[in-house]
């Protein structure tokens, strides 16, 4: 886990309490934190029953021959903040990690979570060398818990018994694909007026900016952890779960050459493939729109000569 902060430290302990891994690594670069936060954890193993190893240091060569990388270092955004702003500051981040996987862990797979997140999952993929199933970038989950949750509880439904997927970039323009979601199995629009799908599809693409407004100093961080951890036990266990992810596009939706979230099947060898479900015209062209966004912010990453 690199950046032991908030969202860090939660996917940390979770995947630490569910015991899917022989160690969990803390890095980060605050001298003390990943250390302090490593050893409450393994204070709490004796109570919550694991046999996972939790360790924290601030030396990247800690991480040698990881399996998984999950990348949460970074600034959080503030009130106000867009995604966009976190680029510069974050992008220098990412570029110093991605040197370091290289030379620690070269046959990891990584996930990555800092914001902007498509675009610093871009800037992971090319600094590494990495091939394209070994980097996948952690939103799609969340956003669709978001959808997913507000779903059930505008239905007061069991919320693991609504399905969705919510595809794009990781930013207002995300798209829910309302035409494939479903409660236990039946069509979402006909449950629900095209008036509250409207509102919840509305309420998911600010999900992030309500948690940061009632926060004030941090973003969100249970509903990230459990993501990620998902995705990792999905990668772990070879569970092969289709997971919309941030994944590199070579074709798939009329989409090329950028990561954006899609529906991929993860399992050992990290995205096992991308899965082209169908979804409506105007779902498309919400698709191929979202995807420009994150294509002009990728372009910054050259202007701003971070590659
Ligand atoms: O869906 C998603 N992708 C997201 C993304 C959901 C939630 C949070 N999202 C983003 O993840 C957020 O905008 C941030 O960019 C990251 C991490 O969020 P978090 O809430 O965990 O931020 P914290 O608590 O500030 O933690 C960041 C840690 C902090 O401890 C820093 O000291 C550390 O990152 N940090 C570093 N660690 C290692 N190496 C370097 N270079 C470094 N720089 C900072």
């Amino acid at each position: 886990m690199i950046g032991a902060g908030n969202v860090g430290a939660t996917a940390g302990q979770k995947i630490a309490e569910r015991d899917i891994a022989d160690e969990v690594v803390f890095v980060d670069v605050v001298e003390g934190l990943p250390q302090g936060r490593a050893l409450d954890m393994m204070e709490s193993a004796p109570v919550e029953g694991f046999n996972t190893k939790v360790s924290g240091s601030n030396d990247y060569a800690s991480i040698s021959d990881s399996d998984i990388i999950v990348v949460t270092a970074g600034l959080a955004r503030k009130p106000g903040m867009t995604r966009s702003d976190l680029l510069d500051k974050n992008a220098a981040i990412i570029s110093s990690i991605a040197e370091n996987i290289r030379k620690y862990a070269p046959r990891s797979f990584v996930i990555v979570v800092t914001n902007p997140m498509d675009i610093m999952t871009y800037l992971l993929f090319r600094k590494t060398g990495f091939p394209k199933n070994r980097v996948v970038g952690m939103a799609g989950v969340l956003d669709t818990s978001r959808f997913r949750t507000f779903v059930s509880m505008e239905l007061g439904v069991y919320p693991s018994q609504v399905t969705a997927f919510v595809l794009g970039g990781h930013g207002p323009s995300m798209v829910p694909i309302v035409s494939n979601s479903s409660v236990a199995g039946v069509p979402l629009t006909q449950l629900l007026s095209t008036e509250k799908i409207e509102g919840i599809v509305k309420r998911t693409r600010m999900g992030g900016d309500e948690i940061v407004n009632l926060l004030k100093t941090g973003s969100a961080f249970y509903a990230p952890a459990s993501s990620i951890y998902e995705m990792v036990a999905s990668v772990a266990l070879n569970e092969r779960r289709i997971l919309p992810c941030s994944a590199y596009i070579d074709g798939e939706y009329g989409i090329r050459g950028i990561f954006t979230g899609v529906p991929v099947v993860l399992g050992k060898s990290g995205v096992e493939r991308i899965v082209e479900i169908s979804i409506s015209s105007e779902e498309s062209a919400a698709l191929k729109a979202s995807a420009e966004a994150v294509r002009k912010d990728v372009e910054l990453l050259t202007e701003h000569k971070f590659l």
